[in-house]
């Protein structure tokens, strides 16, 4: 795949004259759902991603194998969020209209094995980015994807952007951070700092290791044979699950409201694991018990028990409206990686 440096490390891209972006963890699921969403709205879009040496883009294949998007609206720099001069460098020279600021270490049961690395990736590398931006002499407009996980366990229920900030993960901790930086760049600097404080949201683009995923892979792949049984840590804590796409779609409401501001983002219901268990084996024919196995390297040291969020600033302000239920979200993943288990099976 050809990237946008050449060969001296000289940008070889062109800047569009229409909108533009900038996009950090376009690879990830929400960062590439954001890109399908801008481009769709006619931005030139910029993604950052991490110089690796095994290439895993495999959620923005379906835009840079497009010759008409890739190079010509869709534009990748090699930049790791640790690397804040190359940083600069390009958020200098593309002078974009918004920066959605995506990247980071987001496994919460992960954050307990590499505190470090996740305030560095999560906490610092948001600072240093602020920090870039505050010598622009025109800073865009700019959204942190916050999480939930900044709240803990609240005493209250629903949680809304009042809910008081205590977390109880090292990388809800990093995020705390993160989100206040982001308040204080808005309030001291007089920058148009937003803040979307998500609720879980998946797709069939979530990474295979949270657990929904985990889930709709092993019901599509143990009701083709291609796999026995499924290994989780509790399946009791509920969450309040929504769709990835429609989560994109109010980062970029926020970035288009005339005042900056922080969102909560959330579906408004909340379901266990093993309900989602139950709903992901039932569409395959099957009874997820008979499959489980519960093991406890998959229990985290601390697990938030139940988790419901409240929108409606954002519903109010920005117009938000949530498309997709949970009932939906769970077929829609089972029924992709079906696909995914049945061409696995005709190849082998
Ligand atoms: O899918 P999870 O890892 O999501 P978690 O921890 O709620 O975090 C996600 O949502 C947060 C916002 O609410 C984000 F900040 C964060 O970045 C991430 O997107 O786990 C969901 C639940 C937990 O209770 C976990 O203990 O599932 C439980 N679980 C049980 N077995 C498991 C497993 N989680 C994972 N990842 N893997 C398991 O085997």
């Amino acid at each position: 795949m050809a990237d946008m440096m050449g060969p001296e490390g000289k940008s070889t891209a062109k800047v569009d004259s229409g909108r533009t972006a900038l996009i950090t963890g376009i690879t990830g699921q929400d960062g590439s759902y954001l890109a399908d969403l801008l481009l769709a709205k006619g931005y030139t879009v910029h993604g950052l991603v991490r110089r690796a040496s095994s290439i895993e883009r495999s959620r923005l294949k379906h835009l840079y194998s497009d010759a008409a998007v890739y190079d010509r609206t869709l534009f990748l720099h090699y930049a790791d969020l640790e690397d804040t001069t190359t940083i600069r460098r390009i958020v200098s020279r593309l002078g974009v209209d918004e920066f959605y600021h995506l990247a980071g270490q987001s496994h919460v049961g992960l954050s307990f094995e590499i505190p470090e690395s996740t305030c560095e990736l999560t906490a610092m590398c948001t600072l240093r980015i602020l920090e870039i931006l505050r010598d622009l002499e025109h800073p865009p407009r700019f959204l942190h994807a916050s999480s939930r996980e900044i709240f803990g366990t609240p005493a209250d229920s629903p949680q809304d952007e009042n809910t008081p900030v205590h977390p109880e993960s090292p990388y809800g901790c990093a995020k705390a951070f993160a989100t206040q930086m982001t308040q204080i760049y808005r309030e001291t600097h007089g920058m148009f700092c937003c803040n979307t404080i998500s609720y879980n949201h998946e797709s069939p683009r979530r990474g295979e290791n949270f657990v929904t995923r985990k889930i709709s892979m092993a019901a599509a792949r143990i009701s083709l044979g291609l796999q026995k049984d499924l290994r989780l840590g509790d399946i009791h804590a509920s969450r309040d699950w929504g769709h990835a796409r429609d989560f994109v779609q109010a980062m970029w409401l926020a970035l288009q409201h005339d005042q900056p501001g922080d969102y909560v983002l959330a579906s408004g219901e909340s379901h266990s694991v093993s309900e989602f268990l139950h709903l992901a084996f039932a569409h395959v024919g099957l009874s997820y018990e008979d499959y489980l196995i519960q093991e406890m390297r998959y229990q985290r040291p601390h697990d938030v028990d139940h988790l419901l969020g409240d929108s409606s600033k954002a519903r109010e302000e920005l117009g938000w409206r949530p498309q997709m239920s949970f009932e939906e979200l769970v077929r829609e993943m089972v029924e992709a990686d079906l696909q995914i288990a049945r061409a696995e099976k005709g190849s082998s």
